[in-house]
């Protein structure tokens, strides 16, 4: 028997989109469970959030196995069978050419986007498979997963790992109620860039100027439309992006 209010799992829930979906979540009356590193961050969005529905926060580095382990245990009683875990956290490190990247923000992107994703997954799975029909992961991949470019090296890798990850993890869960989809999409405004540059804001400030990029709260109504969509539907990808971001043609290298 399930509770009557739905629990949201969500990693990286301190900013951007993870934040945005706290938030379309809880006013669509969905119960959370906010996880990230920065605990003020999720304690002022519990705060903000306020009492109308049950949240639970828990400060976690996902590319922590023992964490991990320790917070999906340690979840109480009313969060601990959710109904959708959003694997939302992930960055990316430097956008320079691949031969003079940093070693150590390749395995810190595979850590997080890859590693820390699927343990989460593994240790969640049994959980989301006890809720029953309507079960939902839903992976924030993204269109660098799908569509190779200049710095994109293991930040695109990583989430092509996502996309495909959802794919084989979904042709076992099916047949247990529980969908999956990889959500993937374009150029966000959040704290994304900043991260990638090392915190430098004007380089963020830069790439989105000019144009009108999606918000989180954007990709936040899609995660929440997907969570909401009647059991037997699955939606397998879902990419969105700003209407301003288009493919660029083939990049042919010219002898000078
Ligand atoms: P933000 O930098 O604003 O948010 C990233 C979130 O991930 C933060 O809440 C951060 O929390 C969390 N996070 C990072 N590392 C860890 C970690 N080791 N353990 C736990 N949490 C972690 O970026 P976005 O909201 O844009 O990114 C969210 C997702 O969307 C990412 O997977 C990103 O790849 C993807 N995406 C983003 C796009 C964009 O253009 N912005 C486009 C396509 C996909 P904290 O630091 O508190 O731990
Ligand atoms: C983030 C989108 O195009 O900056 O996943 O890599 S992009």
């Amino acid at each position: 028997m399930h509770e009557t209010t739905p629990i949201v799992f969500i990693t990286g829930a301190t900013s951007g989109i993870g934040e945005a979906c706290a938030e379309a979540f809880a006013a669509a009356g969905w119960g959370l469970v906010l996880t990230g590193r920065r605990r003020e961050r999720l304690e002022a969005l519990q705060h903000r959030l306020g009492s109308t529905v049950p949240t639970h926060i828990a400060e976690l580095d996902i590319t922590d196995r023992q964490a991990i382990e320790q917070s999906v245990s340690s979840l109480p009683p009313r969060f601990d069978t959710p109904k959708v875990l959003i694997n939302n956290a992930g960055l990316a490190l430097g956008k320079g050419p691949a031969q003079s990247a940093d070693l150590d923000d390749w395995h810190r992107m595979i850590d997080t986007n890859i590693k820390g994703l699927v343990s989460i997954t593994r240790l969640l799975l049994p959980r989301l498979i006890a809720y029953g029909a309507g079960a939902t992961v839903i992976n924030i991949g993204s269109i660098a997963g799908h569509t190779p470019y200049p710095g994109g090296h293991v930040y695109g890798a990583s989430k092509a790992f996502v996309e495909q990850f959802s794919y084989n993890l979904r042709c076992d869960v099916s047949a247990a109620g529980v969908r999956v989809t990889d959500l993937a999409p374009g150029m966000t405004v959040s704290e994304f860039t900043q991260v990638r540059m090392q915190g430098d804001r004007s380089v963020a400030e830069r790439y989105y100027a000019g144009t009108q990029p999606l918000m989180p709260a954007d990709v936040a109504s899609q995660a929440l439309h997907i969570a909401e969509l009647p059991p037997h539907m699955n939606i397998t990808r879902l990419e969105v992006t700003p209407l301003c971001q288009q493919w660029a043609p083939f990049n042919i290298l010219r002898e000078t």
